[in-house]
């Protein structure tokens, strides 16, 4: 909105220019995600405890995990607040890229806050069923996929790190593989948030990368010397990755051991969603597997470990699954799970990023 508002204002006041380039946006879409995230998040974990929207703590899970009943939860309504206004206010809204992200995000969002809210407020609930939240999650994510194979210059070829020649051509079949990453993605994150600040930090992470990757893949001359793919109007969505960026560090503020909030389904489910969305329509989709992979890691834990207790009758890979339950069990302490999950998310960013220049 800015960006309409005050550019326009540069044939008079030459200092408005600046709102014309993504690189100045994008870093004010992060301190504006950020800042508005601090400066309302004590008002706003009173108005959680206010309404009692606290966390119901499993009772099979570590012990340690007891103590965080009744910490606010649904934080996530916070990011998605900041979110939004942030890439209302810095980007080019005649771009059809921002709305599509705000869109599935938001979507996304209203599945996990109706599954979060009916496990808080009616008792014995377990929320949405799994069946439900996929059938939601999947009509949300074909849209996206049939808008983009309907968007003029639609793309069905995958972009593989590292091998910068080989394109293999999905054709229709994109707008399935859209879904299954976009789905997977949102799925991933919410089974990472199980540990105070655990998917916050790869969440900075990972729309950092993303919001260099959109840059870049928005930009004609240096994707074509980076021999990755274009994508008009793409860079827009650097200052939607920057918003999601600076308000998911806000949130860490808070979301830091011992959590003062947690971020519940609404902001797991929504910041996956959004994750996925980005990789797709910048053509980045396997690139994810790198950026995201703590989250990957996660969900193949789940994925492997509910598979052999099956086969096998109850015998188990993990000490227990996801992942970080594993490293809890075998007795290392909530922090230093987390810290370490992030020092290997920031070591995926960077090798996610050295994938431009490796071929
Ligand atoms: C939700 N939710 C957290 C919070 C957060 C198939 C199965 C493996 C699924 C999995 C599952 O349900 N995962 C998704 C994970 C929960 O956090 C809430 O949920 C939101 C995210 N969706 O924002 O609102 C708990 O996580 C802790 N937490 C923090 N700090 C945070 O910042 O400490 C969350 C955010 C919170 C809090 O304790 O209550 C969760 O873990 O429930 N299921 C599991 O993860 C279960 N695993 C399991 O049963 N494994 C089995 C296999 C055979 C299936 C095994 O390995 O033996 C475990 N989950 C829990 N306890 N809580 C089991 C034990």
């Amino acid at each position: 909105m800015l960006y309409h508002l005050l550019y326009p204002l540069h044939e008079y006041f030459k200092a408005l220019n600046v709102f014309r380039y993504i690189t100045f946006r994008s870093i004010m879409a992060i301190m504006t995600g950020f800042f508005l995230v601090i400066w309302l998040g004590p008002a706003f974990i009173r108005a959680l405890q206010r309404h009692q929207i606290g966390q119901v703590v499993r009772d099979d899970g570590p012990a340690s995990h007891y103590s965080k009943r009744g910490v606010p939860t649904m934080g996530g309504l916070l990011i998605l607040f900041a979110v939004a206004v942030s890439t209302l206010l810095w980007a080019d809204l005649t771009n059809l890229f921002p709305w599509l992200l705000l869109g599935i995000t938001l979507w996304y969002g209203c599945i996990g806050a109706y599954d979060d809210y009916r496990k808080i407020k009616k008792r014995n609930s377990k929320g949405l069923s799994a069946r439900g939240k996929l059938l939601f999650q999947v009509a949300g994510a074909t849209a996206v996929g049939l808008v983009l194979f309907f968007h003029p210059g639609f793309d069905g070829q995958l972009s593989v790190p590292f091998f910068k020649g080989l394109r293999p051509d999905l054709g229709a079949a994109y707008v399935l593989f859209a879904v299954l990453v976009i789905v997977g993605a949102s799925n991933a994150v919410n089974l990472t948030d199980g540990l105070d600040g655990l998917a916050t930090g790869p969440t900075v992470v990972s729309s950092s990368v993303y919001l260099v990757f959109s840059y870049l893949a928005g930009h004609a001359v240096l994707s074509a010397y980076l021999q990755i793919p274009f994508v008009q109007g793409a860079g827009e969505l650097a200052i939607f990755c920057g918003a999601l960026a600076g308000s998911s560090l806000g949130f860490l503020w808070y979301n830091a051991f011992p959590a003062q909030m947690f971020m519940g389904d609404v902001g797991s489910l929504a910041i996956g969603g959004a994750l996925g969305a980005v990789a797709i329509i910048i053509k980045q989709e396997i690139l994810l597997a790198i950026v995201g992979g703590i989250f990957v890691m996660e969900a193949l834990s789940v994925i492997l470990q509910v598979g052999y207790f099956k086969m096998t009758g109850g015998r188990r890979i993990f000490l227990m699954a996801p992942f970080h339950h594993h490293f809890e069990k075998k007795g290392w302490v909530e922090p230093k799970v987390v810290v370490r999950f992030w020092i290997v998310s920031v070591i995926l960013g960077l090798t996610a990023l050295a994938t431009l220049k490796l071929r």
